[in-house]
């Protein structure tokens, strides 16, 4: 209940703040995406957003919240693309209760529209409890959202109880393999095998596949290897604070 209040408190200040993580081509390493990830510092203490989502989710703040985020990398990535000569996108997570809310759709259209953001540059990452709340209702989103050139990714795929059997009435433009499924893909065959089938599928059904959570050499090789795409990950870039990101995409150190 304190945290409640602080929350709603934060968000009225602004002070729940977006670092952005890059997402790489993993042919020539370049940056071809940021993901906006939410961090709130509370009493001198970082607050996770696996805590601090799913309450502003219960108590009816997550709107309020959601609509600022989305704005605020909108309004980064309009800056940053001016000086940055390749595609960009931004990757903004969509909690399940905003996808289908009313209204939704309505500002993602005027975000669109005020910083003339181009297709495919705004990228947002839906879950599969955002999409098996109701199917109906976030299929006609997704198109929506698609008729208006925003790209959408499913988050965390591989953990929910979906399968790409599924998902293939769902019009995505990528999938993002949860973390999990390449946390012991360079040690365990059977991961290894896992990851190949599902990529080979991916690509069969012409859905990209973005990886996450690459930590380690090792892993990327592999990537490599079985014709993924892009990827993201502590080894390719740590989750940073906006000021950085020019040098990032600069290729600066
Ligand atoms: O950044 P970190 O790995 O701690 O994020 C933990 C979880 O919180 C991830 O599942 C991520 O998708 C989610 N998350 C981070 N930022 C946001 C956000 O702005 N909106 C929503 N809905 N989820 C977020
Ligand atoms: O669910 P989602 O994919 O949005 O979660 C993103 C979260 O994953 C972010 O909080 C980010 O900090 C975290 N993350 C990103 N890359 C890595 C990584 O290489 N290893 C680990 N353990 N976490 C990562
Ligand atoms: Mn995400
Ligand atoms: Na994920």
């Amino acid at each position: 209940e304190e945290l409640r209040h602080a929350l709603r408190a934060a968000i009225d200040d602004r002070e729940v703040r977006l670092a952005y993580q890059p997402v790489v081509e993993l042919d020539g390493g370049r940056v071809v995406g940021l993901e906006a990830l939410a961090r709130w510092r509370h009493q001198g203490q970082d607050v996770p957003p696996d805590v601090f989502i799913p309450l502003a989710e219960r108590t009816g703040l997550m709107s309020a919240l959601a609509t600022d985020l989305l704005e605020s990398a909108c309004s980064r990535l309009s800056g940053w693309v001016l000086r940055h000569p390749h595609p960009l996108a931004v990757h903004v997570n969509v909690a399940p209760s905003q996808l289908v809310a009313p209204g939704f759709v309505a500002t993602v259209a005027g975000l669109v529209d005020r910083y003339q953001l181009r297709p495919g540059s705004l990228v947002l990452e839906i879950t599969e409890s955002g999409i098996f709340a109701d199917l109906g209702a976030a299929r006609r989103t997704v198109v929506e959202l698609r008729r208006l050139g925003v790209g959408v990714s499913l988050d965390d795929f591989g953990v929910g109880y979906s399968s790409l059997a599924q998902l293939t009435s769902m019009p995505l433009d990528s999938v993002k393999i949860d973390r999990s499924f390449l946390a012991a893909v360079d040690t365990d065959p059977r991961q290894a095998t896992f990851l190949h089938a599902v990529l080979r599928l991916a690509e069969e059904i012409g859905l990209p596949v973005v990886a996450e959570g690459v930590e380690r050499p090792a892993q990327l090789t592999l990537l490599r290897a079985l014709g993924c795409r892009q990827a993201q990950g502590f080894l390719l870039g740590r989750p940073v604070d906006p000021a950085l990101v020019p040098d990032l995409l600069a290729g600066v150190p």
